[in-house]
């Protein structure tokens, strides 16, 4: 009898885990251009559901993280041993894995109700949330609408879109707002897995509403700029990573949650859900490291902003143009610092140096924390060559100076980056902030010289304005718009009577 419950425990056992399943990550090694191409060609067309990458292949000898599902781990092996892929298995079974690192996080609807009702506390408004944890969507747009409730002098609440799903895509926007002074935008979470980064920009948040008393740095941003965050721009991809955070299936998913759509791969018709936002940006949209296929992780979408959290994000940094300095979106994983453009190789916009010289700066800052090694440069040549992203879409279109990805912790190297150990949540964040405020430093400093010398050439004009010829008033009574119509002549010669003292040259 005993013997029989112990069976029928280990069958049950067994059969929880065949549910689950042993999802493996493999660590592929593409050696020969023709592996190369072999793989850039499997990451474009493969079916997420069953072999999902971590990395986009990039180099020869550059190694490529793979998830595979359960029911096509041996099929996947027999396919690399038949090509003569150099592998290894990095993860075993990623279900165990996403157990010991993220199972007993704050990810569970308890939690949730906890937080709802801090939030909501009748002895008053905490506008602190506890770091180092994961939020659900409607805790943290909860916190981010009581945020702006409360403290209306230094945030408002901003809505970006609506996303397919109906969420609504909530940011702050700190800051006085005055029509002359510059503007930064930060966001995260495009990409769904990618928690590390939407726990940075929460962290941001919490940080300049909690610290800015005993922050000068803080408060100097807080008075000279207009900062933008929004913290989870494809909230339903997020919600959908969290629904059981230890199926691999379910917390990699990468995408957006749109409907299905169908592609016929040559063998058969496919139909999945999602498109990768990252790539639905109209830049060169469809050129390059994007699929056209639904069940890819990087597919595109039926056409440039046909997704509505893309579409109504482009729209709102259109909005913000002429003013919009510099935009920062947050990823993860690898420690990467990345600029325009991401295409290919080689390809700048003519502000390059400077470009380079702030990214060469912010990498400086943040490993000065804790030592983390970030490289710098565009994505081709750092990394990998793709189109339809956010940072390239604004560069060009928008002609912001500073447009920077940034890949967070861990290295590329890691062998489970997706999955940052929770002790690595705050130090991330940290260093990270350090890195963001040499461009937000950069931007104010900038703007403040450039009032500096506004008021000094207005000195200086208003010290020099003169009239050149004694007649200029008796011109003026005879043909009362002769400053206007004759406006340089007037410049020269009649500057005070004519109220055109900003106009001179000094
Ligand atoms: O591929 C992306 O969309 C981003 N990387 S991620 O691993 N977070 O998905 C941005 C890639 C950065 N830029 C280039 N590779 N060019
Ligand atoms: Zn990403």
């Amino acid at each position: 009898m005993i013997l029989r419950v112990i069976l029928a425990l280990l069958i049950a056992v067994h059969s929880s885990c065949q549910e689950h399943g042993a999802f493996k990550v493999f660590r592929v090694l593409p050696t020969t251009n023709q592996q190369l191409l072999q793989m850039i060609r499997l990451f474009e067309t493969a079916d997420t559901d069953r072999a999902d990458f971590w990395h986009a292949p990039s180099v020869v000898n550059g190694t490529v993280d793979i998830m595979v599902a359960p029911e096509h781990t041996d099929q996947f092996r027999q396919y690399l041993e038949k090509h003569g892929y150099t592998f290894q298995v990095a993860i075993d079974d990623l279900h165990k894995l996403l157990i010991e690192k993220e199972g007993n996080l704050s990810t569970h609807s308890n939690d949730d109700a906890f937080f709802l009702k801090r939030l909501h506390d009748d002895v008053g408004f905490h506008s602190r949330l506890r770091m180092g944890e994961y939020y659900s969507y409607s805790v943290l747009s909860t916190w981010l609408e009581r945020i702006a409730e409360n403290m209306p002098d230094i945030a408002k609440l901003i809505k970006v879109g609506t996303t397919i799903e109906g969420r609504d895509i909530l940011g702050l926007k700190f800051g006085k707002d005055t029509p002359d002074k510059k503007i930064v935008v930060i966001d995260a979470g495009i990409h769904a897995r990618e928690w590390a980064a939407i726990h940075t920009a929460s962290y941001f948040i919490n940080l300049i509403v909690n610290g800015r008393e005993e922050d000068p740095q803080i408060q100097n941003y807080l008075d000279n700029i207009v900062l933008y965050i929004i913290p989870v721009l494809n909230p339903d991809g997020y919600e959908y990573t969290r629904t059981d955070k230890t199926n691999p299936r379910a917390r990699m998913w990468r995408k957006s949650r749109s409907p299905k759509a169908c592609a016929f791969d040559g063998v058969r018709n496919s139909c999945c859900m999602g498109v990768d936002l990252n790539r639905n940006f109209d830049f060169r949209f469809s050129e390059i490291g994007a699929s056209r296929y639904p069940c890819s992780e990087i597919y595109h979408g039926p056409s440039a902003f046909s997704e509505p959290e893309s579409k109504a994000y482009s729209q709102f940094l259109t909005s913000l143009k002429g003013r919009l300095e510099a935009y920062i979106t947050l990823h993860s994983y690898s420690q990467l610092w990345i600029y325009s453009y991401s295409h290919r190789k080689f390809t700048y916009a003519p502000d390059i140096e400077e470009t380079r010289r702030v990214a060469a700066k912010a990498v400086q800052e943040l490993g000065r924390m804790y030592g983390t090694k970030y490289r710098h440069g565009t994505g081709p040549e750092i990394i990998y060559a793709f189109s339809g992203g956010s940072t390239d879409w604004a560069k060009e279109t928008l002609k912001i100076k500073y447009s920077y990805t940034i890949e967070l912790r861990p290295g590329y190297e890691e062998w489970n980056g997706f999955v940052l150990d929770k002790n690595q949540l705050i130090p991330t964040a940290k260093e990270t902030w350090a890195g963001v405020t040499v461009v937000l430093d950069e931007v104010t400093n900038q703007w403040k010289s450039s009032r500096v010398r506004e008021s000094e050439l207005s000195r200086l004009r208003q010290e020099k304005c003169s009239d050149r010829l004694p007649g200029c008033a008796y011109w003026l009574q005879s043909s009362p718009n002769i400053c206007r119509f004759s406006q340089s002549t007037m410049v020269r010669d009649c500057a005070k009577t004519c109220n055109l003292c900003h106009m001179i040259a000094v």
